[in-house]
């Protein structure tokens, strides 16, 4: 049922106004109606998470309108709507965000504090919705943020997992997993929306008919799930634009096996019901490297199944053509996660609205593009037919047909060149064969792109060489930025302060106006309340380190800070390597000089990655030892930060001295951290890889330190046949520090323990450890005399920050929405 338009309430009439107000005393008023009418509690009882519902509802309710007015405006002629499909958003807590991008942050503190209650305690309570590995899920999130700051119709889709990245504990060194139940308290963040509901087919078979003497296809399911969409507003920064994020969640088309439950088998009768929300059960924890699993294929079809057809739903009820779909909509694939949408785009739009192939792939292509976040071979998406086939038959035989006519426009192109023609089918015909996730959606797609300048071109050149040779057109670069609202005004407010007022807070929305600061670098006053800012930063990050796992460390001591997910081409045991460096010349020479410095590690190991887990057993393997040392205790400290979240990096960047982008140049395809780190004043030791490059050629190589190979380089070395042992042999200094390893000086004597790691290094060494060891080292002295200089580290700092604007993502949704989704802002009037 639903009413007639005149007889529902015009919220300017009447709920707006005094409602959601912004002042304190208004903010206070919801505040305890909030926690009376929704969470039906006392103050008496309330629970500190009663307190947080709350205020979480408080803030709701004040962005509420400009979501609903944002949402009407998808459906308005005239505007593009980006759809961002994504198989993970990692948001980072809701509530000290949407205070900030409202503008009500000191009012909501003033509230708080006239209530007798902390606003901090109360921000700290919100459990993050942990629904992504790492910096791909983040760099969505941050995709989102300025897609509202900057007025763009959008919709991010995604699954939400009912269990995200699972928590990380440390017992005896060694990371043990434990599910996060972030549901477990509630989101107050999202409504789920079941009667948007919409079904997704699997398995079964497909069926030939003709229908006035045409060729058609029915699918015949052996199965349906129901996706259930759960729509969480995302609020631009001071303005009105509240676009959603819709994240599926799968349930039984019918609860109850009636037939099953008849016969008196109760638990048969739920068994469908079990296995159909499993779908939406869990977040696989592999960063990078993708396991060919078939719940995985079902939950990429899953949300991928679910948004197309939201997004065709959209187009129809607005009564525009489906033949139009690109005009009103830029779907963008997040990786090949999503890949499968160009084939559910042609099954919808061929099998199920009737249109012809040609104008249906005219259709896809020009409303797909796909972004590729990886170089790694491991990490290419491949599925086994048979597997594919038996979740998705209908979908096979639709990328036959794409590769049928792909293959013979290649064959036309490049007469008899078969190896051509094998090399970019969608198809690969090794051992079982495999459905080629990258190639559908490189050709599925008008546009492909890489996130920093040297990855796209190691695109171009390498992983996906060939569809550039076809279609270099479609290539473009669109390095990644991250939002300086979460990573800079939240995350570091003092910086934030003093931005401000030097700069005014232009800033906030164009990050390039941080230029300015380059003219008051020599200030001395300027550099003094810098230097301020990052103690005071540092101080809050010791609290935390000294409340929470019982080390004390030195603010005045060099933070140097690696935190990201832990995989051998990231290198955290280049870092150990310098440690042990550092070790052994102490013991060599009690009296040396050296800086005193705090090693922070952070990073969580896929659950199967063995070498990952050694090396953070190794961290903490020789953090103890340091620790228990009194001749080197002073000088090096090293803590491991359990469970590495966006939390937690929110604490981290603006308390870091130095940031180490240390993987192996030519693997990391640009990397976000590096970027929140600078912007936070931490000066850089890296390699020429991802956006390291980018970054070193904005702050300027006299800001940078640099180390180690090139990716050209590192290619050549592999050309010519790299053997690490001869740099075992023919540095002494190296030879200590792997044999002490080897001997077991850091695990009490037990040779075994780090003997994988010792031989993979001197053995293979994939990521070139060995080679790059003595040029780290040497670099690595090069910060400690920089840092003596306080004067001169303060204006290096200033310079980074300065001149860090590229990196913000507005500047990237803005190159994303005019070279490729060619989108316009629309102002939201409330
Ligand atoms: C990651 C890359 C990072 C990059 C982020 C965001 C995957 C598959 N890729 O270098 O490793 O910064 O994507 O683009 O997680």
């Amino acid at each position: 049922m639903s009413l007639p338009p005149s007889a529902i309430l015009h919220p300017e009439e009447s709920l707006k106004s005094q409602r959601t107000a912004a002042t304190v005393d208004a903010i206070a008023e919801s505040f305890v109606d909030n926690l009376f009418f929704v969470q039906g509690r006392s103050r008496e009882r309330a629970t500190v998470n009663d307190l947080y519902m709350a205020l979480a509802h408080t803030v709701r309710d004040r962005l509420i309108e400009r979501w609903i007015q944002t949402v009407i405006n998808y459906r308005a002629q005239d505007v593009r709507v980006v759809c961002y499909l994504s198989a993970e958003f990692l948001t980072g807590p809701h509530l000290a965000n949407n205070l900030i991008n409202l503008g009500i942050y000191d009012e909501a503190e003033e509230a708080m504090r006239k209530l007798g209650l902390s606003l901090d305690t109360l921000i700290e309570q919100e459990e993050e919705p942990g629904l992504g590995n790492g910096g791909l899920g983040r760099l969505a999130s941050c995709f989102m943020d300025s897609l509202a700051t900057l007025d763009i119709p959008a919709i991010g889709y995604g699954i939400r997992y009912e269990y995200g990245i699972f928590d990380q504990e440390i017992r005896d060194g060694w990371q043990v997993e434990t599910t996060h139940k972030w549901l477990r308290l509630g989101d107050p963040w999202a409504l789920a929306r079941p009667e948007d509901a919409f079904e997704v087919k699997m398995g079964g078979h497909t069926e030939s008919y003709t229908d006035g003497g045409r060729y058609r296809v029915r699918w015949v399911p052996e199965k349906v799930i129901r996706g259930i969409p759960n729509d969480t507003p995302i609020l631009g920064y001071r303005t009105n634009t509240a676009n959603t994020m819709r994240l599926w969640s799968a349930e039984a088309v019918e609860s109850f096996d009636f037939g099953t439950f008849n016969t008196g088998d109760f638990f048969g009768a739920v068994a469908d019901k079990v296995s159909s929300e499993n779908i939406s059960k869990i977040l696989y924890p592999n960063d990078e490297e993708i396991q060919g699993k078939q719940l995985r294929l079902a939950q990429q079809f899953f949300f991928v199944s679910c948004s197309l057809q939201h997004i065709l739903q959209i187009q129809k009820n607005s009564n525009r053509p489906l033949a139009d779909l690109h005009r009103n909509f830029a779907i963008q694939l997040n990786d090949t996660h999503p890949a499968i949408a160009v084939a559910e785009m042609m099954r919808l739009l061929v099998d199920e609205n009737s249109l012809e192939w040609e104008a249906a792939w005219s259709v896809t292509t020009r409303t797909l593009s796909y972004t590729n976040h990886t170089l790694l071979p491991e990490a290419l998406e491949h599925w086994p037919l048979k597997l594919f086939g038996a979740l998705l038959p209908r979908h096979l035989e639709i990328i036959d047909e794409i590769n049928r006519r792909h293959l013979e426009e290649v064959r036309a192109k490049f007469p008899g060149d078969e190896d051509r023609v094998r090399r970019l089918s969608l198809i690969e015909q090794n051992g079982e064969g495999y459905v080629r996730m990258a190639h559908l959606a490189a050709l599925g797609s008008h546009a492909i792109n890489g996130v920093a300048e040297l990855h796209t071109e190691l695109l171009k050149k390498e992983v996906l060489r060939d569809f550039y040779d076809l279609t270099p057109e479609k290539f473009n670069n669109k390095t990644n930025g991250v939002t300086p609202r979460r990573w800079m005004v939240l995350a570091n407010p003092r910086l934030a302060r003093l931005l401000t007022a030097r700069l005014g807070s232009g800033w906030i929305h164009d990050l390039e106006k941080l230029r300015r600061l380059e003219s008051m670098v020599d200030d001395p006053e300027l550099a003094e309340e810098w230097r301020n800012i990052k103690h005071h930063n540092k101080g809050l990050l010791a609290a935390w380190v000294h409340h929470s796992l019982g080390i004390a460390i030195d603010p005045e001591s060099m933070f140097d800070v690696l935190v990201k997910r832990l995989h051998e081409y990231k290198r955290q045991h280049l870092q150990v390597l310098h440690i042990l460096t550092l070790y052994k010349r102490i013991q060599h020479d009690p009296d040396i000089d050296m800086q005193p410095r705090t090693f922070v590690f952070g990073g969580k190991a896929a659950p199967g990655y063995r070498m990952a887990k050694l090396i953070i057993k190794l961290i903490h393997s020789v953090a103890a030892v340091v620790h228990g040392d009194p001749l080197v205790r002073d000088r090096i400290r090293i803590v491991f930060l359990p469970n590495y979240n966006v939390k937690l990096g929110q604490r981290v960047y603006p308390a870091a001295d130095l940031s180490e982008q240390i993987s192996l140049a030519g693997k990391e395809a640009s990397g976000t951290g590096n970027m929140k780190f600078a912007m936070n004043g931490a000066l850089t030791i890296g390699t020429l890889d991802g956006a390291n490059i980018e970054i070193r050629e904005e702050v300027g190589a006299e800001n940078f330190f640099l180390f180690g190979l090139t990716a050209q380089e590192v290619e050549q070395k592999k050309v010519e046949g790299y053997v690490p042992h001869l740099y075992y042999e023919q540095n002494p200094q190296l030879r200590e520090v792997l044999d002490a390893l080897a001997g077991g000086e850091f695990s009490h004597g037990d040779r075994g323990l780090f003997q994988p790691l010792v031989d993979s290094l001197l053995h293979r060494d994939e990521y070139m450890l060995l080679a790059d060891y003595q040029s780290y080292i040497d670099c690595q002295d090069r910060v400690d005399a920089a840092w003596r200089d306080r004067e001169r580290w303060t204006r290096m700092s200033i310079l980074n920050v300065a001149r860090i604007g590229k990196f913000s993502s507005d500047r990237a949704i803005r190159d994303y929405c005019s070279d490729i989704w060619k989108t316009w802002p629309v102002k939201i009037e409330l």
